[in-house]
């Protein structure tokens, strides 16, 4: 009878995470390295930098409902159409974000949560969570980080009150010895919404501003007090897009001669206030990096830092303060190269997977993504990988194949690596992207 080998591949049609089972499909790119992540809960380990800076925020937002949303899984709707990203949107697909399947995934953002937390009926929130996103290796990229989502909306009639108040921030701030450059502008390419008067919207605009430049005051001002440089802290507004803001924005701040973004933001679209069954409300929206934002202030060189589960690391950080991080040791780097041939293009219907059905590829077509390249690596090596740089990479004029070499660089954060132990990491990834990217050592 085929029982056995029935309920055997039953199992493997199905995942079960968290207590709840999600059927297998073509989306289904999360591997179990990712999904070890879900327990971790940086942002709420007490005296973890994440955690220490969420309360520093919490802190300066003091009349804000702190909220902690209890999973990472939500579904698609949640996380793209319930918040207007069109169809095609690149965020989608399966190169840049982990499905379960085709309705369930791992959110890319804490602003997957903004319809229900405003359905909920709250009006000034803040809200810190693990997000997970496909993407490249270096010592800023890891493939789970943590943001923090913070809106305020007001009623109509609350909304009397708000012209003295963004007078009375504006006069706070200009005590500050903060430069702020504000090069964004109400333009065409970054309106606001036909359904607002444009008064109003410009007032809601400035108390996001002031808002989150006391923040960032709050935040960075001390530290560059106690820094031996006598230039103020610069803040940078630029114009941005988002689907569920308008006008929106991105911050930036000065930081070791160059301009660092941490955090997009924008007017709510009254769609979405509409979608959460709170048409009449209007107000602002921001989500933040907590992690761009603790490497800064904390002094911390390498995200992966973060996931350390060494004492050493750990010991150094306390809750309520923003200390400087000192290195225990660094230990040597370890860099390995591959060349390799990429899969040769054979006839485009053999391609398979979600690529009819959402625009993306899934390791397994013939197109070569570097963030499939980059998931097979941290598979194999987990946090020894330290980056993956993309150094050669050509076409042979005759055969028209297209050859790429990426440099390997593998380090420990907490021992020396052995030259063996790289090696057969090594050697197990290259045996992975034979087998699942179809590429051709050279
Ligand atoms: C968003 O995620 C929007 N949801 C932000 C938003 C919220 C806009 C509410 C409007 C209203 P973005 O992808 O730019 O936008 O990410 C926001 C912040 O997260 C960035 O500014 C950065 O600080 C952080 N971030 C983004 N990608 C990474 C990454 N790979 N590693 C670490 N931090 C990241
Ligand atoms: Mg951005």
């Amino acid at each position: 009878a085929p029982v056995g080998p029935l309920t055997e591949s039953s199992t493997t049609l199905e995942q079960a995470i968290e207590g709840n089972t999600y059927k297998k499909d073509a989306w289904t790119n999360t591997p179990p390295s990712i999904l070890a992540k879900l327990p971790r809960r940086l942002h709420q380990q007490e005296n973890h930098p994440i955690s220490i800076l969420r309360n520093l925020i919490e802190t300066h937002f003091k009349d804000f409902q702190a909220i902690s949303p209890a999973s990472a899984i939500v579904t698609t709707h949640m996380n793209f159409d319930e918040l207007g990203f069109p169809a095609d949107h690149p965020g989608r697909s399966l190169t840049d974000s982990y499905y379960l399947n085709q309705t369930h995934m791992l959110r890319t953002h804490t602003s997957a949560h903004e319809v229900e937390t405003f359905r909920a009926g709250h009006d000034k929130w803040l809200l810190s969570a693990d997000v997970y996103r496909r993407d490249e290796i270096d010592a800023s990229h890891y493939p789970v980080f943590h943001q923090m989502e913070g809106a305020r909306v007001w009623t109509q009639d609350q909304l009397q009150d708000l012209k003295s108040l963004n007078a009375k921030m504006a006069e706070e701030l200009a005590a500050c010895p903060l430069v702020i450059e504000d090069i964004s502008i109400s333009s065409e390419s970054n309106p606001y919404q036909p359904e607002h008067n444009p008064e109003l919207a410009k007032e809601i605009a400035q108390n996001l501003k002031h808002s989150l430049n006391s923040m960032i005051f709050r935040l960075f001002g001390q530290l560059k007090a106690k820094s031996t440089d006598e230039e103020p802290l610069r803040v940078r507004w630029i114009e941005a897009f988002f689907p569920f803001t308008t006008p929106s924005y991105e911050v930036e701040v000065f930081w070791n001669g160059e301009w660092l973004e941490i955090l997009g933001c924008g007017v709510v679209m009254q769609k979405t206030l509409k979608n959460a069954g709170v048409p009449q409300k209007l107000g602002w929206a921001f989500g933040l990096g907590l992690e761009r934002i603790a490497m800064i202030l904390f002094s911390i060189p390498d995200i992966r830092l973060f996931w350390s589960e060494d004492a050493r690391f750990l010991r150094q950080f306390k809750e309520g303060r923003i200390t400087t991080f000192k290195p225990y040791s660094k230990y040597p780097p370890c860099y390995k190269d591959l060349s390799f041939w990429l899969p040769q293009e054979k006839n485009p219907k053999e391609a398979r997977g979600a690529k009819a059905a959402g625009g993306g590829m899934t390791a397994g077509t013939l197109t070569f993504h570097e963030n499939d390249f980059c998931e097979i690596v941290r598979d194999v090596a987990g946090d020894l990988i330290e980056s993956v740089t993309l150094i050669d990479d050509f076409t042979n004029k005759k055969t028209g194949r297209q050859s790429k070499c990426y440099r390997l660089n593998y380090r420990s954060m907490d021992r020396s690596l052995l030259n063996e132990e790289v090696n057969a990491l090594q050697g197990e990834v290259i045996q992975r992207l034979v087998e699942e990217l179809h590429i051709e050592p050279r």
